[in-house]
């Protein structure tokens, strides 16, 4: 046991919900003036037709049926198809990036929730997917908003972001070098995604989440949850990839390709991951010595309802409800790291004391984190 507990979560939902008629409408308005404006092309087989996007495609193949946007006006213009800068964003480097402020609103809520004040906190771990820029670092911004002391630091873990960030903090902790620590993941994914690719243009949606964490013996909130064991594992895969980072500079002619926005195989995702989250859960379980059954709750990560139904059914032996394996991502669609915690933060307040959820998170590079938490 490590003697630590999440104490606050909070969640930043954006204000503009998409549905996926509204992204497949401008999709498809997009792809039928794209195949008219290259018919000469394609006819000559120098490129490829777009084919029509499906609402009812996406819903059956991923469980999305809406998504939240810092701003959804440009991806659904199909004369755009790639949002504008979010209310707030600043147009300068004196204004506070979109990622912490979504960062500080979930932070905010969690801060409160744990019964704390921004200058409790003495180690902030920022951990995303997607970077709005990359120094200075956005933990040391939010630290210094929240008037935190001792230290913070960025950390990059793909969908595993949060598993990871919590893991970090719980090291921390327990070595003496924090106190209270807040870890925030917060997700502006929609400026990396390709809304003129028919395979991922309704996979993602903006959120951010927060967790504060602190000692067991030192809190003085009610609903608390205490991390009793961890495992991680990450082996590495090219097969969820985006190019985007300071190469852009080098091959200018570049910036604008697909290849920096995000591209996956995904069915080789569902092969490859899958059978390494069971591997992951079950031996997990072999060296706590808990059962499957010993767990009120799977926090899973949300990136598809058909992958979360495949291992909860593989793990429990049977098809999971929504109270034993709760689904978020039909209203929020894929958050990247948040979505796991999300789906925490929404659906703990049930918990009795003494009752027993998993935490896991997987997903690009490969990562993946299982985390056993237990109601106080
Ligand atoms: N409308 C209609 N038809 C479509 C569409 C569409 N929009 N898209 C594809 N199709 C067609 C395909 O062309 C294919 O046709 P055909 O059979 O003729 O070839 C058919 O539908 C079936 O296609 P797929 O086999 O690709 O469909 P799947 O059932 O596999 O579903 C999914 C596609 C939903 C993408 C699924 O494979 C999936 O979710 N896989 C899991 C992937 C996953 O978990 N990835 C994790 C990514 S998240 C992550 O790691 C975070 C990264 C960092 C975030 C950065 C954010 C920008």
């Amino acid at each position: 046991m490590s003697g630590v507990v999440i104490s606050g979560t909070g969640v930043y939902t954006p204000p503009d919900a998409v549905s996926n008629d509204a992204l497949v409408e401008s999709y498809n308005t997009y792809a039928q003036k794209w195949n008219a404006e290259n018919t000469a092309a394609i006819e000559a087989g120098n490129l490829t037709a777009k084919d029509q996007s499906s609402a009812a495609f996406i819903e059956k193949a991923s469980g999305i049926k809406s998504r939240y946007f810092m701003e959804g006006s440009g991806a659904t213009d199909p004369d755009r198809m790639y949002p504008h800068a979010a209310e707030g964003a600043s147009t300068d480097w004196e204004g506070t990036p979109v990622q912490v402020q979504m960062a500080l609103a979930a932070a905010k809520e969690a801060i409160e929730e744990a019964g704390r004040e921004g200058h409790d906190i003495d180690m902030v771990v920022f951990s995303s997917s997607v970077w709005e820029r990359f120094f200075p670092s956005m933990a040391i911004e939010l630290q210094n908003i929240l008037g935190a002391s001792g230290f913070a630091l960025d950390m990059s873990m793909a969908c595993s972001s949060a598993t990871f960030g919590i893991s970090t903090a719980v090291d921390a902790i327990t070595s003496g070098m924090a106190n209270k620590a807040l870890v925030v993941t917060a997700e502006y994914v929609s400026p990396l995604v390709n809304f003129e690719d028919r395979d991922s243009h309704f996979i993602f949606g903006d959120a951010a989440v927060a967790m504060v964490l602190e000692r067991e013996t030192e809190t003085k909130a009610e609903n608390i949850f205490r991390i009793n064991s961890r495992k991680l594992h990450t082996y590495f895969s090219t097969n969820i990839r985006s190019a985007f980072g300071s190469r852009v500079l080098l091959e200018r002619d570049k910036v604008n390709h697909p290849i920096q926005r995000f591209q996956q195989n995904g069915r080789a995702v569902f092969k490859e991951l899958l059978p390494k989250v069971i591997e992951l859960v079950e031996s997990h379980l072999q060296e706590t010595g808990r059962k499957i059954e010993d767990f009120k709750r799977f926090w899973l990560h949300q990136a598809n309802i058909n992958m979360n139904v495949f291992a909860t059914r593989k793990l429990l032996g049977q098809d999971p409800t929504q109270e034993d394996a709760p689904i978020i991502l039909d209203e929020y669609g894929n958050t990247a790291g948040a979505g796991c915690m999300i789906a925490f933060h929404k659906h703990k307040a049930d918990f009795k004391p003494g009752e027993l959820g998993l935490i896991c998170s997987f997903g690009a590079s490969y990562s993946i984190g299982c985390i056993e938490v237990e109601r106080l």
